[in-house]
């Protein structure tokens, strides 16, 4: 739906999708593990069932990312649920100067064997991650941040890596940087709509009203009272549309005539969410998930 109409049914599938996916099979070869970047928001919505296919027996450095954004308390439980025999969890905000060091650790850990294999036999040998993850959940920021310097761009919207890109960084160590990249079909509309709300979904394929009365629904079930405290309302039997009027109406978002900005409106809820104004949000709550259910 790169070019196609907004719709109901989410689905973003850009052609530079296919070829990211089609280079991190080739590169997969190359790498010693994986580092794999959740946002801490919906950190399930954001495993990629391709990815599954490509890492296959790779160790995996999962890094649940923007936690400053995340319910700590969802987060410490999703972080035991992502240590396996083959993978280490870390909790970061990257946009921290030097929050990234714990990632140095967590490779030594992972890479151990590799690297004493090495050191016996008195060879330096670069350790080669690739560093994947949905559309802007900070895998530049995250490999600038360990690399000291911006040599990654990053920016506030999906899509914003095109093409993979190879990062030295600190000791030895070497990232590949790739595109942010989804799935051909979202079978899970649920799913796919945590991904809208975190922002890994392009805003043009999407109908922003219809999202924002979801995510208002979503908000009145989970968290009333960080939505409440926000945009000083109280849910009581409204419908989202009634409560999306009264935030239009208390911001006094009208357009000519008087009439209700519903646009503007639902832009900035999701805004309010995106950047934490509403508060720290979890959208997957991990007590609604099995171990098993993970791919
Ligand atoms: N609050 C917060 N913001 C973050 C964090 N990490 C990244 N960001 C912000 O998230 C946005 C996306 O970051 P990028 O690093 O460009 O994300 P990406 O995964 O490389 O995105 P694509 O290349 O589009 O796939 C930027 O505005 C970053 O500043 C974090 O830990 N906390
Ligand atoms: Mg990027």
């Amino acid at each position: 739906m790169e070019n196609g109409q907004k719709q109901s049914h989410i689905n973003w599938f850009p052609g530079h999708m296919t070829k990211a996916l089609r280079e991190m099979e080739q590169n997969i070869k190359l790498v010693d593990l994986v580092i794999y970047v959740l946002d801490a928001r919906a950190p399930y919505s954001c495993v990629n069932p391709k990815f599954t296919q490509v890492i296959k027996n790779k160790p995996i450095l999962y890094v649940l990312n923007k936690a400053d954004l995340a319910d700590d308390n969802q987060t410490q439980k999703w972080q035991n649920f992502f240590q396996t025999k083959n993978s280490l969890c870390v909790i970061l905000n990257s946009t921290h100067t030097n929050s990234t060091k714990i990632i140095q650790e967590k490779i030594k850990i992972l890479l151990k064997d590799k690297l004493q294999k090495y050191n016996n036999k008195g060879v330096v040998m670069p350790s080669r991650a690739m560093v994947i993850g949905v559309p802007n959940c900070g895998k530049s920021t995250l490999i600038n941040n360990l690399c000291g310097k911006y040599k990654a761009t990053t920016g506030n919207k999906p899509g914003v890596t095109k093409g993979t890109q190879w990062v030295k960084v600190f000791g030895n160590i070497e990232l590949l940087d790739t595109p942010g990249t989804l799935w051909p079909s979202f079978e899970n509309q649920e799913l796919a709509k945590n991904l809208a709300y975190i922002g890994s979904i392009k805003d043009e394929v999407l109908d922003i009203s219809e999202l924002a009365l979801d995510f208002i629904e979503k908000m009145k079930k989970e968290y009333p009272l960080l939505f409440e405290q926000r945009y000083s309302i109280k849910f009581t039997n409204q419908t989202p549309v009634e409560v999306l009027e009264e935030v239009c109406k208390n911001r006094k978002f009208v357009i000519k005539g008087g009439e209700t900005d519903w646009e503007r409106g639902s832009f900035a809820i999701l805004d309010d969410f995106r950047k934490g104004r509403l508060g720290k949000i979890t959208l997957d709550k991990k007590e609604n998930i099995n171990k098993s259910s993970i791919n």
